[in-house]
């Protein structure tokens, strides 16, 4: 594998609202990819295509488009914010080199800001930060570098200091070259001395720099030293090498709605972050992240994808041909007759693809490892409103599936009736206003959260048999199982001795065991946090089988769970709401008789926020509750926080 020089794929992720599509609509802007300013509250961005998000005037779709900056080609992926979609971001970071983490320069890091840097901490994609929203009342990047500082990283770096404050606010000190840059009403950069007024500030910070890179860099140390100061050539040097092994975050600021503040960025965007890698001698290898209309988003690992080719879906062993080849570009796409290794591009024509698909060369079959899909945590019951329509619901529900992993569809067993599962009611509220789109009439339920069981008490030494011996192929398996309740989902272990169950079998057993927490005794809601031990068992010649041994471990297991004292879980998720002071005590009274347990309050400049673990189930409808509670002054995010007892 080798650096891909001048490709750029990066992700923009922040918490719900800090601006990531005005930050990408000025990049288009600027790029020369559109040739108009749209606005998220207009419902004129490029990114924001989707008629629901233009009406909800939020991302739900994560959405790539390509643009070029200097000698690059940026491919740009606009992420959503809400937690309901956090799954879209999941399957974007699975693809993405690097990304830009944008702050909202008033409220500093918010908790799905948080959520979503940790996530790119567990996938290892470089960041850099863009504070934005500095025009707005209140804005403080120092406050916000506290803020990330305290919760994100120990070392965010500014390489700038804004000129003017709040409405006042009309450009920036750039710290490596020292200069100041400027921009007007319109938009237009002037790149210009720093001002005599603001040249000890800039000295100052400066110096600040260099110190901090040196306490993080051998050579930087090496040379600050030498010369007792650093140039700007080993600052631009050590501050990418830090970026790309994470030892340090550098910060920009500015306004994305001013256009304020973006030329600066997509140089920090070329100069930090990380070139792909990869290598287009070898056979093809790509996987499919998006698929948006007839087209699949697909980010190509090794090889070359060609117009024309056939390619082969790993997972199912079926061929697909690449129709055209597109680089979505805002308003309009431009077609390619190839994508090299390294690259990301849109490709029309593929039928039976769906999301975590991969298409590799014919002959030289290979799996990618598919973006994880979260677990549903509410569901609702979709039932079409027009006789003879079940068919089309069903292939309509299908397809939002292929389309969205976190999304699952399946039919309850006493009524018949099909739940769509999700991760909140956003979620699935949007999910049904598509297929309602598309001219399906549905009746839809309440939403109802997704329960698990778990053992509060064990037992041990539980013996199961399952003996058929009837004559001819019979089945006989022993097995003595020991349950615990268990900090972890699952887990598994055998003390079996002497090989009394040979190994295949005890795998078995494990098996089975994975078959019987699908459905726990209380209301058969799947089962997690216990250990199985199979501790003995016993084996016949002729009709022992892999078969029986499952079987055992399924019934044996549900036995065992009987058993046991079990408690019913349900989610909880964490809300954090922020509202002005006089509304505060309104606020906690009502999180309260939500069985809402509060973790804190703080207060920040014209707001009082409150955190709180609350039921997920009580979260529902909350968003109009909190409006009439505030004048429609409040605002509040959720985050999942696993599960807690129901009661
Ligand atoms: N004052 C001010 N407002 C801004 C700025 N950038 C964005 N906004 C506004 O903030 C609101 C949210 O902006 P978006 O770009 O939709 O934010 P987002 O991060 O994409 O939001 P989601 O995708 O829904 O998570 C919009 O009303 C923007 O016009 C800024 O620099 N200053
Ligand atoms: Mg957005």
């Amino acid at each position: 594998m080798r650096a891909v020089q001048h490709v750029r794929n990066i992700g923009i992720l922040a918490h719900v609202d800090a601006g990531k599509t005005t930050v990408t609509e000025r990049v288009l802007y600027l790029t020369g990819a559109t040739h108009r300013r749209g606005e998220v509250h207009d419902g004129t961005t490029v990114t924001d295509f989707d008629a629901q998000e233009r009406e909800r005037g939020i991302t739900i779709f994560a959405a790539a488009v390509s643009c070029t900056w200097r000698d690059l080609r940026v491919n740009l992926i606009d992420t959503p914010g809400h937690v309901d979609f956090s799954d879209e971001v999941e399957r974007s970071l699975r693809v993405l080199d690097g990304a830009v983490a944008v702050f909202d320069a008033v409220a500093g890091v918010e908790p799905q800001s948080e959520a979503v840097w940790r996530r790119a901490d567990r996938h290892g994609v470089p960041r850099i930060a863009f504070v934005n929203k500095m025009d707005r009342a209140g804005a403080d990047l120092d406050a916000a570098l506290a803020s990330i500082r305290e919760r994100l990283h120990p070392a965010p770096l500014p390489v700038q200091f804004p000129i003017g404050r709040e409405d006042g606010f009309t450009g920036v000190v750039d710290l490596l070259t020292m200069r100041a840059l400027r921009w007007d009403d319109a938009g237009v950069l002037d790149d210009g001395p720093v001002p005599p007024e603001l040249v000890a500030e800039a000295v100052r910070r400066r110096a600040a720099l260099e110190e901090a890179v040196a306490g993080l860099h051998e050579q930087a140390l090496e040379e600050f030293y030498a010369a007792g100061a650093l140039s700007a050539a080993t600052l631009r040097t050590a501050l990418r090498e830090l970026t790309l092994s994470g030892t340090a975050v550098v910060v920009l600021c500015g306004s994305a709605y001013r256009n304020r503040g973006i030329e600066p960025l997509l140089d920090a965007v070329a100069d930090f972050l990380p070139a792909p890698e990869g290598d287009a001698g070898r056979p093809l290898s790509a996987l499919v992240f998006k698929l948006a209309g007839r087209l699949a988003f697909v980010r190509v690992y090794t090889g070359t994808l060609r117009r024309g080719e056939t390619v082969l879906d790993a997972g199912t062993g079926r061929r697909e041909r690449i129709g055209r080849i597109l680089r979505v570009q805002a308003d309009r796409h431009t077609e390619a007759e190839q994508a090299e290794a390294g690259d990301i591009v849109a490709v029309a024509g593929l039928r039976g693809v769906r999301v975590g698909t991969t298409l590799c060369a014919p002959e030289a079959p290979i799996l990618l490892e598919p973006p994880q899909a979260a677990q549903p945590l509410v569901s609702v019951a979709v039932e079409s409103r027009r006789a003879g329509e079940s068919e089309r619901l069903a292939t309509a529900l299908a397809r939002l599936v292929e389309q969205d992993p976190s999304l699952a569809v399946r039919t309850d067993a006493e009524t018949g009736q099909r739940l769509l599962s999700g991760l909140g009611e956003l979620h699935l509220q949007v999910a049904v206003e598509t297929m309602r789109r598309a001219g399906l009439e549905l009746a839809v339920g309440r939403p109802q959260v997704a329960y698990r069981e778990r053992p509060a008490s064990g037992v041990s030494g539980l013996v199961v048999r399952h003996v058929k011996q009837d004559g001819g192929a019979g089945q006989f398996a022993h097995v003595v199982l020991d349950v615990e309740p268990a900090e972890e989902d699952f887990v598994f272990a055998s003390t079996v001795t002497g090989g009394r169950v040979p190994r295949e079998f005890v795998r078995a057993v494990e098996a089975g065991c994975r078959d019987a927490l699908g459905a726990g005794p209380l209301g058969g809601h799947p089962v997690q946090g216990l250990r199985v031990t199979l501790t003995d068992g016993a084996t016949h010649v002729k009709d022992s089988s892999e078969l029986a041994f499952r079987t055992a471990g399924r019934l044996g297991l549900r036995q065992a769970l009987e058993q046991c004292r079990m408690v019913l879980l349900e989610p909880v998720a964490e809300v954090t709401v922020a509202v002005p002071e006089e509304w505060a005590g309104g606020v906690l009274g009502d999180l309260a008789a939500r069985r809402g347990r509060i973790l804190g309050t703080t207060s920040r400049p014209g707001a009082v926020v409150v955190s709180a673990l609350v039921p997920l189930a009580e979260v529902f409808g909350y968003a109009t509750r909190l409006r009439s509670r505030s004048q429609g002054r409040g605002t509040f995010t959720t985050r999942p926080a696993g599960y807690a007892p129901a009661g």
